[in-house]
């Protein structure tokens, strides 16, 4: 599938406002990628489609997951998860995408995990704060971002775990890799 035929079936898969949130995360993950020194055609191509799923039925999402032997722990933690990893195994069956570097971008946007790539750090920071992302603290992130991806997604991923810590959910263990090891990264 060539580049716009993607665009138009992730596009046809979801309302205008989520959209346009993809089309931020495109272009946010593009000039990170380029600040940062990743390849911004894989950071495109991963942003394009790293919520392909988000607007399916969960039941849909959990079937992905259960039939192609996905994490099925993910099932036991919040549906917010599943869209990132049946995402990517969406890329790949429905768009033939088969860079392992952008499903892993696709597949940990959501999570992290504990050794992210460059792309993964892209496009999960791109995630957090392209410009159409309006939250308390976001701004933090923006300012860090200039600077350090690992900084600013420490940055989100905190804000994230306070979250589900206020709303009493569980967090997902590779969340807490994923700090762990930027904070790592930072020593
Ligand atoms: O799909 P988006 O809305 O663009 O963003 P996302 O894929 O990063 O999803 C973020 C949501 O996932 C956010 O509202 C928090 C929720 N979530 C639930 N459990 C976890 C989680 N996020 C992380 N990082 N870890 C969790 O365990
Ligand atoms: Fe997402
Ligand atoms: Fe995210
Ligand atoms: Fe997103």
């Amino acid at each position: 599938m060539t580049r716009e035929e993607i665009i138009e079936s992730v596009r046809s898969q979801m309302p205008e406002k989520r959209w346009a949130h993809v089309q931020g995360v495109m272009a946010t993950s593009v000039i990170l990628a380029e600040r940062f020194g990743a390849d911004p055609v894989k950071a495109e191509l991963a942003a394009i489609l790293h919520d392909v799923c988000k607007f399916w039925r969960v039941d849909e999402q959990a079937k992905v997951i259960r039939d192609n032997g996905l994490p099925a722990d993910l099932l036991d933690y919040d549906k917010e998860l599943w869209h990132a990893h049946a995402g990517a195994w969406i890329a790949t069956e429905r768009y033939g995408v088969t860079d392992e570097e952008v499903l892993d971008a696709i597949r940990y946007h959501t999570s992290g995990r504990r050794r992210m790539t460059l792309l993964d750090k892209v496009v999960c920071l791109a995630d957090y704060m392209e410009p159409g992302r309006d939250f308390p603290g976001v701004n933090n992130i923006r300012e860090k971002a200039e600077h350090s991806l690992e900084r600013a997604l420490i940055e989100g991923f905190d804000g994230t775990i306070r979250f589900l810590l206020e709303k009493g959910k569980r967090i997902y263990p590779l969340t807490l890799e994923a700090r762990n090891g930027l904070i790592e990264e930072l020593e």
